[in-house]
């Protein structure tokens, strides 16, 4: 009889142009899905299209199981998807672009949006766009990270590069035993 396999869930979250549509999109073993529509609020002046709903992909790793990766929506009206896509999750993949200026505020905003979910799983953070803006650099968000009592895994990424998004979901994994 063939083994039975486990199926976990991770969550992507971050601010809009954090890049978790990229980075699932980077990572998933099956075509994508993701619910893109012409941004109608204030998002529209940073990006052409936004994800409304949420983003969806599987990576299979070598043990047979499957995780199933849920990117959550960009803006502040879908809040209500959150309880809804961390419903069984394993941990949180939080993403930030270096390249705003409300970097270390969306990391704030992020955390405590997602409190319940950190307190009961475990949280990596994912710094991105670091090509196109050096500060704040990692040793400054772990100062910030500290101010708060916080001490997670922190990484510079890129959405785009497979290995980076790899490596985060492994921190993840291994910060789970
Ligand atoms: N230069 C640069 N671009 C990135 C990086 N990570 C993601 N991007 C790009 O940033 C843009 C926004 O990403 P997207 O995945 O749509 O962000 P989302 O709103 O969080 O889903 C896309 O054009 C990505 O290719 C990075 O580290 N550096
Ligand atoms: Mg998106």
């Amino acid at each position: 009889m063939a083994e039975a396999h486990e199926n976990y869930k991770i969550v992507f979250t971050g601010p809009v142009a954090s890049g978790k549509t990229t980075a699932i999109n980077t990572i998933s073993d099956i075509p994508t899905v993701s619910t893109e529509e012409t941004a109608t609020d204030q998002t529209q002046y940073v990006k052409e299209s936004t994800t409304v709903a949420m983003d969806y992909g599987i990576l299979n790793i070598p043990s047979g199981d499957v995780i199933h990766l849920y990117g959550t929506p960009g803006q502040e009206r879908f809040s209500y998807m959150r309880e809804i896509l961390t419903e069984g999750g394993l941990g949180l993949v939080l993403l930030v672009n270096n390249n705003s200026p409300k970097a270390f505020s969306d990391l704030d905003h992020y955390i405590e949006a997602f409190q319940d979910f950190i307190n009961k799983t475990c949280l990596v953070i994912g710094v991105t766009h670091m090509d196109m803006s050096t500060r704040p650099t990692l040793k400054e968000y772990h100062q910030h990270l500290a101010r708060k009592q916080l001490n997670c895994p922190i990484f510079e990424i890129d959405a785009r590069n497979k290995r980076d998004i790899q490596i985060l979901l492994q921190v993840l994994l291994y910060s789970l035993r």
